[in-house]
């Protein structure tokens, strides 16, 4: 199996990009943000708790999504790998997934970062809230919270991965489909 990471800013694009990706190279997306959700609409405990600390625009604890994680790496059958859509978020996640990975005799083939310019991310995630509904996009304070929370814990997964040679930018600015088209490029080199 081929496993790649699509990392960047919030609003870069990763979740929309990735519908995309998995269904043209039959790969298992796994959003670890559609998970969340998912426990929040349920009405679970643990969803209220999670609910309190996304809609501030803060990470959830490391444990709760790693969990989330592993149950899904087992359940998954007939695919050609993972696409990873925001996870690893911490530093300590991406040494989790590589274990968890590991483990089963795998990697992290490429980690595909979609770099875009911060006045746009702003754009988009205003644009989006009113269709979403999600509280984490209503609010400009709450999105600049989770641009800083993503350059202060996300982005040093960047060096981390830069070191192993998986790193790959991917220009994340233009219509949807030209985005799409660079990042089929990127992975084609793996999956052919
Ligand atoms: P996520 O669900 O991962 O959401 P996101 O980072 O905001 O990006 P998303 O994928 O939704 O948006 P996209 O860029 O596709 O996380 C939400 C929250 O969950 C986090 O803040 C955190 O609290 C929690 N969480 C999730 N994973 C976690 C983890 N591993 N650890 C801890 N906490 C975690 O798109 C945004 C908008 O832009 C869309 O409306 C889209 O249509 C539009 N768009 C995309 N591409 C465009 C383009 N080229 N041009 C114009 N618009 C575009």
């Amino acid at each position: 199996m081929v496993n790649f990471l699509i990392f960047g800013p919030p609003g870069s694009g990763k979740g929309t990009q990735s519908v995309k990706l998995a269904e043209k190279f039959n790969l298992m997306h796994l959003s670890t943000g559609d998970m969340l959700r998912a426990e929040i609409a349920s009405g679970t405990e643990l969803g209220r708790k999670m609910s309190s600390i996304m809609s501030k625009g803060e990470l959830v604890p490391d444990e709760v999504v790693i969990e989330l994680i592993a149950s899904k790496i087992d359940a998954t059958r007939n695919r050609a790998g993972f696409l990873f859509d925001g996870f690893p978020r911490t530093v300590a996640q991406t040494a989790e997934l590589e274990k968890m990975l590991n483990e089963r005799g795998m990697k992290i083939d490429s980690m595909l970062v979609l770099d875009v310019d911060h006045d746009e991310l702003v754009k988009r995630l205003l644009l989006r809230a009113d269709q979403s509904g999600r509280p984490d996009d209503k609010d400009l304070s709450v999105i600049e919270c989770r641009i800083d929370v993503y350059k202060s814990k996300t982005e040093p997964i960047i060096d981390y991965c830069r070191k192993k040679g998986i790193y790959k930018p991917v220009n994340g600015m233009g219509s949807i489909d030209e985005i799409f088209d660079r990042l089929c490029g990127s992975m084609e080199s793996f999956l052919n």
